[in-house]
């Protein structure tokens, strides 16, 4: 953990730079942001504004419009909070980054989303290994304006704490990973953006709808359990729902016996075309090749 943003915005960082409290939260002190960490959010707000009209679905863009979400300032919680509560029951609270699996299940059961506190450096805009402000509130907090995504997420805290009794996390967490994370939806007649992970970077929400590169496949659950993905370049796959609404099936599915049976196949590549599916477009995978 980085020092130096402990003593910059002043929590209490206990051993081994664990948050005092147990469940990880931390004071926002948004007092405490400094005019180069808001700069940083202003780069990266504007410039993915310019992209998303067009490629960000119609809930993202609603929910963007009606919160607290400014330009040229980091969102502060407590306003965001104000807002989410009144429309869905959501709250945002501040972690320092990644947090245990547990606490992060535990938040969402909850309806709080854990929020990294910290903003990247003016040198890291593209890419960074935790969530930090931008990724968390840009890019995943419209959605939870949504009813649907709302109840998604929650059930995804209780499937995860389920998961783990289970020995079933990974499973699970492809499917957070192709939905939330790096989901397409048809919309208008075309392919649009809702997953957080996407939205939140310049490059991705061109790739994943304009390279010829990626797989386009239809959403099937069953083959998202078994897909592995990357997390450290654009995605080979995206998986694609008919509409939002399909989540809210998905988060009332009881998916003990589907662990048990998709525990026993092979897990896929993530550039796997099987003969069963519903394939939207098929990617030359060309992106990725000239890359090893
Ligand atoms: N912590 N802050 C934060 N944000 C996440 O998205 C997150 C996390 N801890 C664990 C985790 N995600 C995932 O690996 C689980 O969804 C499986
Ligand atoms: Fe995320």
């Amino acid at each position: 953990m980085d020092t130096t943003a402990t003593a910059l915005h002043g929590w209490a960082a206990g051993e081994a730079g664990r948050p005092a409290s147990p469940d990880w939260t931390i004071p926002q002190n948004w007092a405490a942001y400094t005019p180069q960490e808001h700069a940083t959010w202003a780069t990266l707000y504007r410039r993915q504004m310019a992209l998303l009209p067009g490629r960000a679905c119609d809930a993202f863009v609603d929910g963007m419009r009606r919160l607290p979400i400014e330009p040229d300032r980091i969102p502060d919680f407590e306003r965001l909070s104000e807002v989410l509560m009144r429309h869905t029951g959501w709250q945002v609270v501040a972690v320092p980054g990644l947090v245990p699996d547990d606490v992060f299940f535990e938040h969402l059961a909850h309806r709080r989303f854990p929020a990294g506190q910290f903003i990247r450096r003016a040198d890291q805009l593209d890419y960074l290994q935790e969530p930090d402000v931008f990724h968390d509130v840009f890019g995943h907090v419209p959605m939870l304006m949504h009813p649907v995504m709302a109840d998604f997420i929650q059930a995804y805290g209780h499937g995860g704490l389920r998961a783990q009794r289970l020995g079933a996390l990974e499973m699970l967490a492809r499917v957070y990973w192709y939905t939330v994370e790096f989901g397409l939806v048809r919309e208008a007649g075309a392919l649009r953006i809702y997953g957080a992970g996407i939205v939140s970077s310049a490059s991705e929400s061109r790739f994943c709808l304009e390279s010829p590169s990626p797989h386009r496949l239809g959403f099937d659950l069953a083959r998202v359990m078994r897909t592995r993905y990357r997390i450290d370049d654009f995605q080979q796959t995206y998986f694609v729902l008919d509409r939002l609404e399909d989540l809210l099936r998905l988060a009332e599915i009881d998916f003990a016996p589907l662990y048990e049976q998709v525990g026993r196949l092979d897990t896929l590549p993530a550039d796997a075309v099987l003969p069963t599916d519903a394939v939207i477009s098929r990617g030359d995978g060309r992106y990725h090749q000239q890359r090893v």
